[in-house]
């Protein structure tokens, strides 16, 4: 009984997921429904008649959630979405021309684009019917910017879509995983060509611009966070993305960058001998992190945690006697943001996206390996998305010399 309830107890916060997914086309019959006016709806019935206010953010901060549910990247707008379909409205800084309305109105799915000067007298309206309101409690400035704009109404009862939000994320839809496929695809060709064109006495920031600007010739919109390009003694260093340092023989480089297609993120990492070949001691420590890799990514099966795919890598690591060494998680989910919603206790279920990217840092030996893939939870196990950039010893150190025979680009200073 006590099992049974335990089971029941773990599996639920799952089950829960793949029903409100299970609402997704059930709502949405038609082929042109709007993906993100189904998002909407299944909000809506979560929300039981209340209304959402959401803010898009300045564009530095642009919040992914509002791009979630209104389809646009609109910085500085306002999405309400209303307990009745069809009364949702976005509010804009300033109106628009005609073309760009249209373009909103299109991939909204919303047809009330309004000013921001508009907000509280339809707010006000809304709120004759009822005093609750979600808004996006979780992300902070989000929070305070619709705190701001609804406090000459002092009854309001606010609730939190945070974790409703978190939850409906972590599972994507088939366009979504298109679209991350096909950022981890841009982002395997930023790298590829970066191991064609290494050598000796470049710069970081070289490697760092060959990457980036076969994201941008390729279709990404940006990259999906500041590229880490680093070598020998910032090898060891595990956010560093100065990528100023002139590369010197021998060393090791980890690139750990990722390209951001149609708003969705890439991320994978590779570690290459600057030189084009691995010395016995890079050898040694590239093998343990990319058998720690191999089992984390063997791990990565139905009902697993990030925690139990952790799992998986650490004990190899430790096996070997270098877990002191690897100071980061294994994984995090990848979507719309980098580091993705992720609820605490999730399991895998199909349509998960996470990282497998455990490394060993010797800052002793300025020795730094690091080897990352997106990889998509399917119900007849791991798919990687990102397997068309190399990553064993033989394979990476063939692509080098390649680079070699058709004549490196040397930066000369
Ligand atoms: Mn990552």
């Amino acid at each position: 009984m006590a099992a049974h309830k335990k089971f029941i107890k773990q599996t639920r916060p799952a089950l829960l997921l793949l029903a409100v997914w299970a609402l997704v086309p059930l709502l949405s019959p038609a082929k042109t429904q709007n993906a993100f006016a189904s998002r909407r709806d299944v909000v809506r019935i979560f929300m039981k008649g209340r209304a959402l206010v959401h803010s898009g953010l300045p564009e530095l901060a642009f919040d992914k959630n509002f791009y979630y549910l209104a389809g646009v990247r609109e910085p500085d707008a306002l999405l309400l979405v209303a307990p009745r379909r069809g009364n949702d409205v976005i509010f804009v800084k300033s109106i628009p021309d005609a073309q760009r309305l249209r373009s909103l109105v299109e991939a909204s799915g919303i047809s009330q684009i309004l000013s921001l000067d508009d907000f509280g007298r339809i707010f006000s309206n809304m709120m004759m019917w009822s005093w609750d309101l979600y808004v996006p409690k979780k992300f902070d400035d989000s929070y305070y910017v619709i705190l701001d704009l609804v406090k000459k109404f002092p009854y309001l009862k606010i609730r939190d879509l945070s974790p409703f939000l978190t939850k409906m994320r972590m599972v994507k839809s088939a366009e979504e995983i298109e679209f991350i496929r096909q950022a981890s695809e841009i982002t395997a060709a930023g790298l590829n060509a970066a191991m064609r064109a290494a050598a000796p006495g470049m710069y970081e920031y070289d490697l760092q611009n060959i990457i980036e600007s076969v994201f941008f010739a390729q279709g990404a919109e940006r990259t999906s966070f500041a590229s880490i390009i680093g070598s020998g003694p910032n090898s060891v260093i595990i956010h560093y993305s100065d990528n100023t340092r002139k590369i010197e023989s021998g060393d090791l480089v980890v690139m750990d960058v990722g390209a951001e297609y149609f708003e969705y993120a890439g991320d994978i990492t590779r570690t290459i001998p600057i030189s084009g070949r691995f010395t016995p001691r890079q050898r040694e420590i590239y093998e343990i992190v990319l058998e720690a890799q191999s089992r984390a990514i063997a791990a990565c099966q139905l009902g697993a945690r990030l925690t139990d795919i952790d799992a998986a890598a650490r004990n190899h690591i430790k096996n070997k006697g270098y877990d002191q060494y690897f100071t980061h998680s294994t994984s995090h989910a990848l979507g719309l943001d980098v580091h993705d919603s992720w609820y605490l206790y999730g399991r895998n279920i199909p349509g998960v996206i996470i990282t497998v990217e455990p490394g060993i840092y010797i800052p002793e030996e300025n020795l730094g390996v690091r080897i990352e893939d997106d990889v998509l939870i399917t119900a007849s196990g791991p798919v990687v998305l990102s397997a068309s950039v190399p990553k064993k010893i033989d394979d990476i150190e063939r692509l080098m010399a390649e680079g070699r025979f058709i004549g490196k680009r040397a930066r000369i200073h």
